[in-house]
């Protein structure tokens, strides 16, 4: 492997800006090449960016560019095919969430990787927030002894239409978009799930999929968990795209509170501390959280491959969050408990 990493993006859209803009915050890698098959958006930030390296198609870039991973920003429907190929031209990969459109093109994409010994990781980056980190770093203290109860919250009703005009079209929205992200912080901070149990409903008419969600999870430690989300929620101050925590432990209580507040109350009394994430130089209100996560995630995937380490939120890892996520659909539809182990 060269000294500096040299990578390539493929998917110039709304979100992979971020990415981007986090690569060049980080030490011993360089996007070299960018791709999308919308010339507008590969104009936009090739431009943007300073990256001459361009190509509408991805299977020429692969030909024509020496890479050491590809960063995959497209949305769901074309995954499996970006980073099968990836997988053939033996270039570790780093793919978007969600992972794939089902259960089982994920873990056709697994194998993929695994068979020709490279690299994934699934780009879950909420786990990655710092404040979500300072939740885990508490729990992993001591102080509050050993969990038995979570909620993990997300309600808003921020227009996140605008910036992702998909999101109100598709059958399926907020599990698979932004449950999801919730549903591995789950998963981050309480560990793997048994069984979990759906309620939805559409509360915005004018949109195809479900923008409220509520899950009840037993997780396999014994604790059990709430993950609600919900974009039809009109608050006072809106939130977005604050996740809250709260978790109760045999000797305390954790609480992620809006506006970044963290309370911890355990064997040591009572500290209440103010976790806000940075604000980036590039980096803009609310979405700075979000942002600063993505450095995080990204840091983490060049330590992983510089150390041969399996990223914490590896393909094989992400298949545990996306089978929740099918879990819950099957469960919203039948209104029965669904066993996590019979899709793993
Ligand atoms: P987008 O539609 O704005 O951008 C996707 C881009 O990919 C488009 O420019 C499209 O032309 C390009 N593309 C699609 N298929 C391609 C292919 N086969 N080859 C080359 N280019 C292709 O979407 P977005 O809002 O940027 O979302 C992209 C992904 O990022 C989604 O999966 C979304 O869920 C995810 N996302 C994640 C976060 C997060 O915090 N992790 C936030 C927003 C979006
Ligand atoms: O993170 C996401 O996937 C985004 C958002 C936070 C807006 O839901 O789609």
């Amino acid at each position: 492997m060269a000294a500096e990493l040299r990578g390539a993006l493929i998917g110039c859209g709304f979100f992979a800006v971020n990415q981007m803009h986090a690569w060049r915050d980080i030490a011993d890698v360089s996007i070299v090449a960018v791709c999308d098959r919308d010339p507008e958006r590969l104009t936009v930030v090739g431009n943007q960016f300073g990256i001459a390296r361009r190509y509408t198609d991805a299977a020429a870039l692969f030909v024509g560019e020496s890479l050491d991973f590809v960063d995959i920003a497209t949305t769901a429907p074309s995954h499996r095919s970006l980073v099968e190929m990836a997988a053939r031209h033996g270039v570790p990969a780093i793919c978007q969430k969600p992972f794939a459109p089902s259960l089982a093109d994920a873990k056709a994409m697994v194998k993929a990787c695994t068979d020709a010994g490279v690299p994934l990781m699934v780009h879950e980056n909420f786990r990655w927030q710092s404040p979500i980190q300072a939740v885990r770093a508490m729990l992993d203290s001591g102080d509050i002894g050993t969990p038995f109860f979570g909620r993990i919250s997300f309600r808003s009703a921020y227009d996140v239409f605008s910036g992702q005009p998909y999101l109100a079209t598709g059958k399926r929205f907020i599990i698979e978009d932004l449950g999801i992200h919730s549903l591995d912080i789950a998963r981050f901070l309480l560990g793997d799930v048994s069984t979990i149990t759906t309620r939805t409903a559409r509360i915005n008419p004018n949109i195809a999929g479900e923008d409220v969600a509520t899950m009840l999870m037993d997780h396999k430690s014994g604790a059990m968990s709430v993950v609600d989300c919900s974009y039809a929620t009109k608050l006072a101050t809106e939130p977005f795209p604050q996740t809250l925590v709260e978790i109760d432990g045999s000797d305390g209580t954790i609480r992620l509170e809006q506006n970044y507040r963290l309370t911890v109350t355990g064997r040591n009394g009572t500290a209440v501390s103010d976790v806000s994430p940075p604000l980036l130089p590039w980096a803009s209100r609310p979405w700075h959280n979000i942002q600063e996560s993505v450095v995080a995630i990204q840091k983490h995937w060049v330590d992983c491959l510089a150390n041969g380490t399996e990223p914490a939120t590896s393909g094989a890892d992400n298949l545990r969050t996306l089978a929740l996520v099918e879990a819950a659909y099957a469960g919203a539809a039948s209104r029965k408990p669904v066993q996590l182990d019979a899709l793993l």
